[in-house]
């Protein structure tokens, strides 16, 4: 260390700024982080689900920091018989929604942000439905980096959601309770 260096350091004006950068560094890693290989996940949350609704939907930002591509499949959930990850394609003008076959790629150095009207985790045939403040548990898998059991906290629909400036989109509402939705190339019909 530089003379200089110590100088500076010791001051107290230093000490305070080391003291916040540090707080700061604290508060980035929040406790909706997660790593598993080189896959660094953040923003776990789900949509809460009205009344009788047998799908839900959940969200997350996934950064692959490896050198070769991964692919994100969900394992499962303790919230519904199924989880799935889904992908919105155009279908003769319509979106419709879709499994992603063996799974989401993401590729090195790429960052996917899961979110309403994109892509999504689908948790098919709840067994309760999704309240606020509640938390739904999923085990995502990645094909590369392993399984990692994340917990997605539950926001109330119609909520701005975290990291969410697009509060519009209402995939795990409106949408799938409008009536079928596509699924492993049969209809899928969801309970009112
Ligand atoms: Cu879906």
């Amino acid at each position: 260390m530089t003379e200089y260096a110590r100088k500076y350091i010791s001051s107290g004006f230093a000490g305070a700024l080391v003291l916040a950068a540090m707080q700061l560094a604290a508060a980035t890693a929040s406790a909706g982080d997660y790593d598993v290989g080189s896959i660094h996940i953040t923003q776990p949350w789900a949509r809460a689900t009205p009344k009788g609704a047998s799908s839900g939907a959940g969200y997350l930002t996934v950064t692959n920091n490896g050198t070769a591509a991964d692919r994100l499949n969900c394992a499962g959930s303790d919230a519904a018989a199924q989880c799935q990850i889904h992908t919105m394609t155009m279908d003769n003008g319509v979106m419709k929604m879709r499994p992603v076959e063996g799974g989401l790629e993401i590729k090195p150095g790429e960052t996917l942000t899961l979110r309403p009207g994109s892509d999504h985790m689908m948790f098919v045939n709840l067994k309760h439905p999704f309240e606020a403040g509640a938390t739904v548990e999923a085990t995502l898998q990645f094909e590369k980096a392993g399984t990692v059991k994340v917990e997605l906290p539950v926001v109330a629909i119609g909520a701005a959601a975290p990291g969410v400036t697009t509060g519009g989109g209402t995939m795990g509402g409106a949408m799938m309770q409008g009536g079928n939705m596509m699924q492993g190339g049969g209809m899928m019909s969801t309970k009112h």
